[in-house]
């Protein structure tokens, strides 16, 4: 029965985009991690929205499951299929069209299987910014942005994947297709479904394209790495920023000094500018549609004032572009130094600023007095209060025996106190397979029973992506 529906499917859509083959799967199987493998009855690859469709209708008829896939670079294994083998796995990457640029509405309308950074290209041959930006941003997709509402860098100016997002089109669980690509900036006609459909992870529909804003090209970018002692002074430093630079400042990001200890060993030639090893490296950009020294002489005055606060001790402002990208490198490579070490425990959390530094000296204390030797791999979007408060075996330990015998409880006490601090235990990544059972216990039973609500509303048989986000 199962492989009657395989050779259907590949009859219908074509060989060559039916994989059965162990070889032709592996790839699709196991997360950008390696932390989730599983195994599917087939990898499909579709190319149209029609396609789409159809293969959703005969799923739902034959009552087999989906995995949805963009670029397959997410961090809780929302894309990776159960280990059942009765999944197929739906890669959106041959939906992969710019349909329009409409100057005139400042937008993009793109198909789901677009990689972030081309449509970044596209928008900037014509002298548009898309502002959304990953480290992943050569591999992931904008449906799976979409679907994971990711965050990245410059959500502190611009937002999140949602917020950048006027409209969507939409297979749903029964395999109709949902035309909602008007790009619109207001649209008060009921219920939000595309904000149902952004961050669902695929367990509600499958985007297959989207409607995206552009904005003008800033003519100028600075960007500086500057030294704090302490979260305190970090976020009184964002706040002179905000207060001075308002909508100039598009990045302002944080680097504890163990993550980049960790990041030169890896990468010897990503050593930090700022003298003395700083216990923060803080990296800030500014952007400006005026000119190069309007910024500049911004930038410099508001240092100086920082200086004369006392609130950072040291700066070094990069004296051209590849200086600013090597900060910028210097800052995304902090998860790849991460991975290349070994086993490590994520927490993508964020925190309500005020109580940031509290967190922060509290938890680290906690952690270490507890689990001596580990090491605090702490980096994010602090301008968001999105923290990575990642944690890395202490030296010397097997990565095998970390996850066993670590895991489980670093994670308790980090997410205890993410609960304590009223923060969250997703601000970017998601939740997927990975943060599935510590969900109901985070977001109270009321809010929980409404998702769950909502999820048989749209999915009554529980074909998409089932198990992860949410189980009814
Ligand atoms: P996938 O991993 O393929 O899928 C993610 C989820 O979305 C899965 O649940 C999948 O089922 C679902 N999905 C995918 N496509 C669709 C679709 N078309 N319709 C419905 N559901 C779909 N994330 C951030 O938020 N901020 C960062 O700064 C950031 N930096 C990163 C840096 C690196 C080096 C790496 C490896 C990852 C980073 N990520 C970051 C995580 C990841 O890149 C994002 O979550 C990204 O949005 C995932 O996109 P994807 O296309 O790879 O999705
Ligand atoms: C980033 O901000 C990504 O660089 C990855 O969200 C974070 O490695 C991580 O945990
Ligand atoms: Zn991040």
């Amino acid at each position: 029965m199962l492989q009657f529906f395989v050779t259907q499917l590949a009859a219908s859509l074509g060989k060559s985009y039916v994989l059965t083959q162990d070889s032709d799967m592996a790839p699709y199987l196991t997360d950008w991690r390696q932390r989730f493998t599983g195994k599917a009855l087939a990898v499909v690859l579709p190319g149209s929205t029609k396609e789409v469709a159809q293969i959703v209708k005969a799923c739902a008829q034959a009552n087999i499951s989906i995995v949805p896939q963009g670029g397959n670079t997410s961090f809780c294994g929302g894309a990776t299929p159960d280990n059942s083998g009765n999944q197929i796995v739906l890669s959106l990457k041959r939906l992969n069209n710019i349909r329009e640029i409409d100057i005139l509405n400042q937008t993009i309308s793109v198909e789901a299987g677009c990689i972030l950074q081309t449509i970044q290209e596209q928008a900037a041959a014509q002298s548009y910014l898309f502002p959304l930006s990953l480290g992943s941003q050569g591999s992931c997709q904008i449906g799976g942005n979409l679907a994971t509402n990711a965050g990245g860098t410059n959500v502190l100016r611009y937002g999140n994947a949602r917020d950048l997002c006027l409209g969507i089109e939409v297979v749903t669980a029964q395999g109709e297709i949902w035309h909602g690509m008007k790009g619109l900036r207001k649209d008060n006609t009921g219920y939000d479904l595309r904000d149902l459909f952004i961050g669902s992870e695929g367990s509600l529909g499958i985007i297959t394209a989207a409607v995206m804003k552009l904005y003008p090209l800033p003519v100028a970018q600075w960007t500086t790495l500057v030294a704090t002692q302490n979260i305190a002074s970090t976020v009184a430093l964002l706040n002179l920023f905000q207060k001075r630079a308002v909508s100039l400042l598009t990045g302002f990001e944080m680097m504890a000094l163990e993550s980049l200890t960790l990041l030169e060993k890896h990468f010897p030639q990503m050593t930090n500018p700022l003298q003395n090893k700083p216990a923060y490296t803080i990296l800030i950009e500014l952007s400006d549609h005026e000119s190069e020294a309007h910024v500049r002489q911004l930038l410099e005055s508001i240092l100086e004032e920082a200086l004369a606060l006392e609130i950072i001790s040291d700066a070094v402002i990069a004296s051209n572009l590849s200086q600013a990208n090597l900060f910028w490198h210097m800052r995304e490579h902090i998860t790849v130094a991460q991975s290349e070490e070994g086993a490590n425990l994520k927490h993508d959390i964020s925190i309500p600023l005020v109580a940031l530094e509290q967190f922060v000296q509290e938890t680290n204390h906690l952690l270490k007095a507890q689990f001596p030797g580990v090491r605090l791999i702490n980096f994010g979007h602090l301008g968001d209060g999105n923290l990575h408060y990642n944690v890395s075996a202490p030296e010397g330990i097997n990565s095998q025996k970390f996850a066993q015998t670590y895991e489980k409880p670093i994670q308790e006490l980090i997410y205890a106190q993410v609960e304590l601090f009223q923060g969250s235990i997703s601000a970017e990544h998601g939740v997927g397979q990975l943060k599935l059972d510590v969900l109901r216990a985070h977001k109270g039973v009321v809010a929980h029973e409404l998702m769950k609500t909502l999820k048989r509303a749209l999915d009554p048989q529980n074909i998409l992506n089932p198990s992860k986000v949410i189980s009814v």
